[in-house]
């Protein structure tokens, strides 16, 4: 009886912390905040994966719960994103382990280190900062490995630059049966987690180290993430996977990244298998659905849904079909989707009509969106409005690639079921 209290109790305050920190801050003549205040703020909803799910050609429905009813309000989607995530790590990128027990650290006005400890094994990385100039504390944009977004104009927009080196948390070149870097140590070196969700949890853990440094160099509230090819598949995953973060800017990231990976084999783009055997940048769980995509439950238009509402700017280049630009944009168009039945249209930008074809160059059509994005999703300013341009020569066609239609969710009242893990339900209805 009291245990049951209990659970109601626990239920009750997840959903009113759920709602406070779904909602959408705007204030006269300033961008909406949309950042969550926990890494995860579906943590709290109950999740029971299917044991197994039908193949579909297609692209999986975003707005349909794992119980096939589908989302009918605005507050429906954390928990739905919940429901992906957990999707998305059994099968795709594996586990993303919350914050371990020990997290410390140090932030300086030129270098981030952290100290992370689980169950008696412990490592230390860090991370060099330049600031901008002007009074901080400042917002700051983790570029992944010195490739990312121009980190002259990330400055000159006012945000400081955590240069982050990926392989201090996850190696490359290892195999998978002997990986390599912080995460590994902590979690063991034959984890099945693959390099995008180990290195999203340096970012993470990163991100611990700002809140709890008092915020007088970096503010905690305002973190961007970028990088470029294989960087740019992990800025990508490090932005669905922690919902603190502000501003997501993948480049140019290829199979693993954006490109919805039903697309990669008509596109010509880098196999699944060839990613897969490439580096360990996928879960060990992906290997079944190298060979056959229809068979996954989920798709990348569901890990850009995931960033919603929050701000996502997808660079791409639309000169290479190995980096997979029309099955990116298809990515973008689907997530946009649930963008905009969240209201949030606007936060969301795929942006490939760009001449240069060079990978990963520094390209004058992204400078204004660059600064534009970092006003609004991290500096809270500018009245900036997210589009989709696609290149004409590499123009996904959503139409192709879905048989559902996108819902009108309303905004209330918000309802959260939560299942115990016995055979007793609690609801808890909360009006905001
Ligand atoms: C586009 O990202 C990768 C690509 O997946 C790999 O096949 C290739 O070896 O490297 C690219 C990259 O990271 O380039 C810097």
């Amino acid at each position: 009886r009291t245990r049951w209290t209990a659970v109601a109790l626990a239920a009750a305050s997840l959903t009113l912390a759920g709602s406070a920190i779904a909602l959408t801050r705007t204030a006269p003549a300033e961008a909406a905040v949309t950042v969550a205040a926990v890494e995860d703020d579906g943590a709290g909803c109950q999740v029971t994966l299917p044991g197994s799910t039908p193949s579909n050609s297609r692209l999986p429905d975003p707005f349909t719960r794992i119980d096939g009813t589908r989302i009918t309000s605005k507050s429906d989607w954390r928990c739905r994103r919940a429901e992906i995530r957990e999707l998305a790590e059994r099968h795709v990128l594996g586990d993303k382990p919350a914050k371990p027990t020990g997290v410390t650290g140090t932030v300086s006005s030129d270098r981030i280190t952290v100290n992370v400890s689980h169950n008696g094994r412990s490592a230390t990385f860090s991370a060099s900062v330049q600031l901008p100039s002007g009074t901080g504390p400042f917002p700051a944009v983790v570029v992944y490995g010195g490739f990312g977004a121009d980190t002259a104009t990330i400055r000159a927009a006012g945000a400081a630059v955590i240069s982050y080196d990926p392989y201090a948390v996850g190696q490359e070149g290892t195999g998978r049966g002997n990986k390599q870097g912080a995460f590994y140590t902590l979690y063991g070196n034959t984890s099945s987690t693959g390099l995008l969700a180990a290195w999203a949890w340096g970012v993470s853990r990163i991100i611990d180290v700002i809140e709890s440094s008092g915020g007088t160099v970096l503010k905690a509230d305002a973190t961007g993430v970028t990088g470029c090819s294989r960087f740019g598949k992990g800025a990508f995953i490090a932005g669905v996977l922690d919902q603190r973060i502000g501003l997501t800017m993948p480049i140019e990231s290829g199979t693993a990244g954006v490109p919805i990976y039903r697309g990669v084999p008509g596109e010509g783009a880098q196999s699944l298998s060839s990613a897969y055997g490439e580096q360990p940048w996928f879960g060990d769980a992906f290997g079944s659905f190298t060979g056959n995509p229809a068979a996954l439950p989920v798709d990348t238009h569901q890990l850009v849904a995931m960033v919603a509402p929050r701000g996502l700017f997808v660079m791409d280049n639309p000169h290479i079909a190995n980096l997979g630009p029309r099955s990116a944009s298809v990515a973008a168009l689907g997530g946009a989707e649930v963008y905009k039945a969240l209201g949030a249209g606007g936060n969301i930008t795929y942006h490939s009509n760009v001449s240069n074809g060079s990978h990963c160059a520094n390209r004058p059509e992204w400078t204004a969106p660059l600064q534009q994005n970092i006003a609004k999703f991290l500096r809270n300013s500018g009245s900036y409005t997210g589009s989709i341009q696609m290149h004409s020569s590499a123009t996904g066609n959503l139409s192709q690639w879905r048989d559902w239609t996108t819902p009108t969710l309303s905004d209330g009242p918000t309802t959260t079921t939560t299942t115990s893990t016995t055979t007793t339900t609690t609801s808890t209805t909360t009006t905001t």
